[in-house]
């Protein structure tokens, strides 16, 4: 099989590119990357070749001489689970260890569910709240963002009452902490600039995912990056990180 490519956007502002980009680096699977501008004209040659949907993440490679494709970040985690590694994305665990008790069942249909939540629900947080990762914003949060808010912080506790301080949503790192990253990242540069009160649960799970080594890499790299894309910005920015605040 042929070094899978995932195909990714501006790493300040995609956060599908994120999750999926995070969930293969988080099970150790070797991969290239290729970062395409989004809404950019040189973008276009290569999501018409490679993306069915033109939109990003897709995650390409030869495997026997054919061409396999994954589109949507739900579809590359099912697929990874399934071909690329031994781990069970889903509960942590190595798949021959996944299955034997009630408890990993548990775990891995609550993982399973509250990804879907993410990749079918959520339209305020994820229309409000941009990803944006250099800039710190206010903005008026609507009822349904701060609706969307506060079932994340529901389901974060309801993960994480019982687990120690540095824990993972179901103890190990598994994807529904790569699917929540852009959550994490929406909350460090909205939520106190905007008044939004956290709970402890909250602020600690932020603090664990905001150490995780990989995210913190996604992290610097977005703040090296130079585009700005308007309609992916929101609100009052009152401050920039990385190298835009260095140029000014
Ligand atoms: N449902 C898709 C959403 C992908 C998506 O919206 N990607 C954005 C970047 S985060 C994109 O490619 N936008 C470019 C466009 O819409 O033209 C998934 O889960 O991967």
């Amino acid at each position: 099989m042929q070094k899978p490519l995932l195909i990714i956007g501006n790493k300040n502002y995609s956060s599908w590119s994120l999750r999926a980009w995070l969930l293969l680096k988080a099970f150790n699977i070797n991969f290239d990357e290729q970062l395409i501008e989004l809404f950019h004209p040189s973008a276009i040659p290569i999501l018409n070749e490679r993306a069915p949907t033109g939109k990003v993440p897709v995650l390409v490679y030869a495997q026997d001489d054919e061409k396999v494709t994954v589109w949507d970040t739900l579809a590359i985690a099912i697929h990874a689970n399934d071909y690329l590694t031994e781990l069970d994305l889903w509960t942590g665990l190595r798949k021959s260890d996944a299955e034997t008790n009630t408890r990993n069942r548990i775990n891995s249909a609550y993982c399973q569910s509250i990804i879907a939540e993410m990749h079918s629900g959520f339209m305020g947080i994820r229309s409000e709240m941009p990803m944006n990762i250099r800039a710190t914003a206010k903005i008026q949060p609507s009822n349904a963002c701060l609706n969307d808010i506060a079932r994340i912080e529901t389901i974060f506790e309801d993960c994480l009452k019982e687990r120690s301080k540095d824990s993972y949503l179901l103890g190990s790192f598994t994807a529904a902490d790569a699917f929540f990253a852009p959550v994490i990242l929406r909350l460090q540069t909205y939520a106190d600039a905007s008044d939004i009160v956290l709970k402890p649960t909250t602020k600690q799970y932020c603090e664990t995912m905001l150490n995780n080594p990989h995210l913190q890499a996604w992290r610097e790299a977005a703040l090296e990056e130079t585009r700005v894309i308007k309609e992916d910005e929101a609100g009052e920015i009152l401050s920039v990180v990385g190298v835009l605040a260095d140029q000014k």
